[in-house]
């Protein structure tokens, strides 16, 4: 090899970055969630140094200044699967699958990730990627209709297109193609005011569902948020009411706890932006909205099969969501464990461990200490921190749509997962998070028997 190629962290870094200025011009009101999100996340780390020092011993701190999530949705297997092939240039590869139609919203995503820790550790950035389902909509005109005007778009840029086949070709992109690429790759995710279809055929894509009319009239799938990551998520919202801030009412997920878990999420109304039908003229969308979103332990089976039910309990005793949903919130998952001890003993969560101060220092010594790795963490030679959990959480994924494209908009499909026809039509499987987890768990373990035996066991 005569020229050195860009490595995937660095050119998904540098994305997020041209990402995060270019939607910070388009959005304004991105730019205040991340001046709140950074003052907040000052606060705590100021206030709690040995969450701090936590964070950074196990690679979090550095990353939280420029972890990011965003979202677009696309409307055909080929746009998925070139996608798919735009995200692996930057180490980006489909992570877990999520059926929306179950909620009402005629979509089925996946999330593409970084999935190894180093990767994790220097840009965790992700992006929800949804695909349309036409074949739910009942109207077979209009379905007809809309795959026609599918059909004849192109999402991605010549440039975009020649860079990811070199990319594919080469095994790598070199620093001039990495920049060209990450430039060619943006102005898909850029909002694009001149619709493709007449105001007319807006309205009736849009009678349909909003969501269709989002994906299916405009030249490119707009990022349509861009979610920095609080370390507390109440504070947050109580500093964006503050300001003025009209956040949604409830925050998605578990209620706040001592030992957060999953994810937490909360948004902000969409703005209304202006459009260019064919001919001039002008018209009215919400397609972009503003979102934070507080990240906290992974999930072992077990516990997300916990999570899932009590969360089913809260939201069907609460029937709508009304004042007292984050009370039943609260008092229904007073029986999810709240101690990293107990999150540990009972299977709850997924750790990484990891040797201590104090098992540095017997190492030193020479002495191999008895026994394994609970009797390691009793001794304190080894410690257990969760892992941080990388994904998304269905049920606040559809309570997010539904917020932003407006109450009134509850259609109902049947359910219907199709893990396979999306995977068909992304042209690769998705990976099962899990997986994930326990492997990095695994791994940790295994170092760290490594680090106190001086033999690798598995
Ligand atoms: C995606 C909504 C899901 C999340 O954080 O759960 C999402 C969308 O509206 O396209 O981003
Ligand atoms: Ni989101």
């Amino acid at each position: 090899m005569t020229h050195s190629f860009t490595s995937p962290n660095a050119i998904r870094t540098r994305f997020s970055e041209a990402m995060s200025a270019m939607y910070r011009a388009e959005v304004p009101l991105y730019g205040d969630l991340l001046s709140i999100v950074s003052d907040v996340n000052a606060q705590i780390l100021a206030e709690q140094p040995a969450l701090a020092a936590e964070m950074a011993s196990a690679d979090e701190l550095d990353r939280l200044d420029v972890e990011r999530h965003g979202a677009i949705r696309l409307g055909t297997a080929a746009e998925l699967s070139m996608m798919r092939r735009a995200f692996a240039v930057m180490g980006m590869y489909p992570v877990g699958y999520y059926d929306l139609s179950v909620a009402g919203v005629p979509v089925h995503s996946t999330a593409f990730r970084p999935v190894e820790d180093a990767a994790l550790a220097a840009n965790p950035f992700r992006v929800f990627t949804s695909l349309l389902r036409l074949e739910l909509i009942e109207d077979t005109g209009l379905r007809a209709e809309a795959e026609a005007i599918l059909s004849t778009r192109q999402i991605f840029t010549d440039e975009a297109v020649r860079l990811i086949e070199a990319n594919e070709a080469q095994g790598g992109l070199d620093d001039a193609d990495a920049e060209r690429f990450v430039l060619a790759l943006l102005d898909t995710f850029r909002w694009h005011g001149d619709a493709r279809v007449d105001a007319t055929t807006y309205d009736r894509l849009h009678g349909a569902h909003r969501l269709i009319a989002d994906v299916v009239s405009f030249r490119g799938p707009h990022i349509n948020h861009l979610t920095p990551r609080t370390l507390d998520i109440d504070a947050a919202q109580a500093a964006m009411q503050a300001r003025g801030i009209d956040a949604k009412a409830v925050i998605e997920g578990p209620p706040p706890r001592a030992v957060p878990i999953l994810l937490r999420q909360t948004s902000f109304k969409a703005i209304e932006e202006d459009v260019t039908f064919p001919g001039g003229q002008p018209g009215q969308h919400t397609a972009r909205f503003g979102e934070i979103e507080q990240r906290g332990a992974a999930l072992t089976p077990k516990g997300r099969a916990l999570y899932d039910q009590l969360l089913a309990t809260a939201r069907g005793e609460a029937g709508s969501q009304g004042a007292s949903y984050a009370d039943r919130l609260a008092t229904t998952f007073a029986a999810f464990p709240d101690t990293v001890e107990a999150l540990r003993d009972e299977g709850l969560a997924w750790f990484r461990y990891d040797v201590t101060d104090a098992g540095q220092r017997l190492i030193a010594t020479g002495v191999r200490p008895a026994g394994d790795i609970d009797a390691w963490l009793a001794a304190g030679y080894v410690r257990a921190l969760p892992i941080v959990y990388e994904d998304f959480l269905p049920v606040s994924a559809a309570g997010i749509f539904q917020s932003n494209l407006g109450g009134a908009e509850q259609r109902h499909y049947a359910a219907s997962a199709a893990r396979a026809a999306f995977e068909a039509a992304m042209g690769g499987a998705v990976q099962d998070e899990l997986t994930l987890y326990a492997a990095a768990e695994a791994r940790s373990m295994m170092e760290v028997r490594k680090a106190l035996r001086g033999v690798e066991t598995a």
